[in-house]
């Protein structure tokens, strides 16, 4: 049987899946290792004087990792550089955040290449690759020059930009050409899949038949594979014990007030500041909500190196004092905004507290948490979901309510409704939400995506049904 080599920037599986504090993705994955015998290769996040190449082999949570360190010019050129400062701004429409500097490009090729030779001999025969996420797109290409004849696919985890974006990015042409070299190439969303394919249908002048590129003798299927959470293990996880003691210290807390729920890496992508302004909006707009609601906001800091985010740290730190200054009562916050990573059972408890889960990203290639909020609703009295039009989840989640982000009336609005919504239409919607999270679980993703690479030559179209409000670049 042929094993699956999961190749990703960072490896992280959570040692154990109710406690750690694994995003989105490293719970994805050890999910698929765990149910293939395979292995997770990738940055150990270290940096060493030399590159050398060695590999260091674990076994993390049940699963085969193989460690790689890197040097401390790579992490600059290529990890903080090239992916966090070039593809990560660019990928989520924030052009104007995007560095374009020449050693970024060159530090993120030689990473690859050197990724690519320190792989490619643990790679046998029948072995699928699976290869993660923006920081390594040309890998297939660099895998390909050293001989390795396997299926290799690529999953894509955040957006695919508009083409006249991505034609700003220096050697576009060059970074999309290596994509061909994959077998099959993922995305989150039909936007996604459409933005790229009218990239190489109208830069590369590429022909789509049936979701298959045909350049250079090989075959390249593209298709949109959305991802999901381990969807009825979160929903089991918000009923035991710590989730309850979350549940209760909160609901305690509240001291019969609603809450408003937001939880995020803090990045610019995810719109913690429009969120912040449109639930003061609400504030202006319903001051009869004042003293009867308050929005928690988890945010972990993440990326510290790059200056952008020290800037979005320090401005969301202004707004919600700011916020808090001007509304604040001798027993009522308006805004609690808490810095720091929680369990994964705190946090399924802490979102079945929640009222409302406000989901506001200006762009998101999936979002998990739109997934985790509802998972961990109480079936008898479910909270509501305000989600921005431009998260991926959007398109599967139409049952929620739909808001553009970058409108602090329509997202006060959205508040105001949610906050009133009676239970019947609550469960209705909830239980439809429920039914999409669960039947296109983390599993569902990983079969879809697995079997897409395994056939050859052509698999079973995977796209979604057309979604029913176009979501592409319309705000
Ligand atoms: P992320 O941008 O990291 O992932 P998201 O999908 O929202 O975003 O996942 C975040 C994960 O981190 C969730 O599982 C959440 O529970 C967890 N998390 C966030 N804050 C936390 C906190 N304070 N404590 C504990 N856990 C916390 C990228 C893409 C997304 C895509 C995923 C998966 O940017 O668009 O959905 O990959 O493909």
């Amino acid at each position: 049987m042929s094993r699956l080599i999961v190749v990703s920037n960072r490896v992280n599986p959570p040692a154990d899946a109710g406690v750690g504090t694994a995003g989105g993705l490293a719970m994805a994955l050890a999910a698929a290792l765990r149910e293939y015998s395979g292995v997770w290769f990738g940055w150990s996040g270290e940096t060493v004087e030399t590159f050398s190449g060695q590999i260091s082999m674990q076994k993390v949570g049940g699963v085969t990792v193989a460690l790689v360190d890197l040097e401390e010019q790579d992490r600059e050129e290529y990890y903080d550089g090239y992916a966090n400062k070039t593809l990560w701004p660019l990928f989520h429409s924030r052009t104007d955040l995007a560095a374009f500097e020449r050693s970024f490009g060159e530090g993120y090729e030689r990473v690859n290449r050197r990724f690519a030779e320190t792989l490619a001999p643990l790679i046998g025969p029948n072995d699928l690759v699976w290869i993660h996420d923006y920081h390594l797109i040309p890998l297939a290409a660099e895998l390909r020059r050293l001989g390795v004849k396997n299926r290799i696919g690529f999953f894509l985890h955040i957006p695919w930009p508009g083409r006249h974006q991505m034609t700003t990015l220096p050697q576009h042409r060059e970074l999309v050409e290596t994509m061909l070299a994959y077998d099959v190439v993922g995305f989150q969303t039909n936007d996604a899949l459409e933005a790229f394919g009218d990239y190489i249908e109208r830069e590369l002048e590429l022909a789509i038949d049936d979701g298959v590129i045909t350049a250079n003798g090989r075959k390249t299927r593209i298709g949109a594979f959305p991802i999901g959470i381990e969807a009825q293990d979160f929903a089991d996880l918000a009923t035991q014990d710590v989730a309850r003691e979350a549940f209760e210290r909160v609901r305690y807390s509240q001291a019969g007030r609603k809450m408003i729920l937001g939880v995020d890496r803090l990045d610019y992508s995810k719109g913690l500041e429009e969120r912040f302004l449109a639930y003061e909006q609400l504030l202006v707009d319903h001051p009869d909500w004042a003293e009867h609601v308050f929005l928690l906001q988890i945010a972990t800091p993440s990326r510290d190196a790059v200056q952008a985010y020290q800037e979005i740290r320090a401005r969301l730190d202004g707004v919600s004092g700011r916020i808090n200054g001007a509304y604040a009562t001798v027993d009522w916050v308006p805004i609690r905004y808490v810095n720091r990573g929680h369990r994964r059972d705190e946090l399924a408890g802490i979102y079945r507290a929640a009222q409302v889960g406000l989901v506001t990203p200006l762009r998101d290639g999936m979002n998990l948490v739109a997934k985790e909020y509802v998972a961990a609703q109480d079936p008898e009295d479910p909270g509501v979901l305000v989600l921005s039009k431009y998260a991926g989840a959007a398109e599967q989640m139409q049952d929620a309510l739909i808001i553009n982000p970058f409108s602090r009336e329509e997202t006060s609005e959205a508040l105001g409704r949610a906050l009133a919504m009676p239970l019947k239409e609550r469960i209705a919607r909830w239980r439809r939400l429920m039914d999409g999270v669960l039947a296109d679980d983390v599993s569902a993703w990983r079969d879809r995506f697995v079997a897409a690479l395994r056939s050859d030559p052509r698999p079973a179209p995977v796209l979604l049904p057309p979604p029913s409000e176009k979501m592409a670049n319309d705000g």
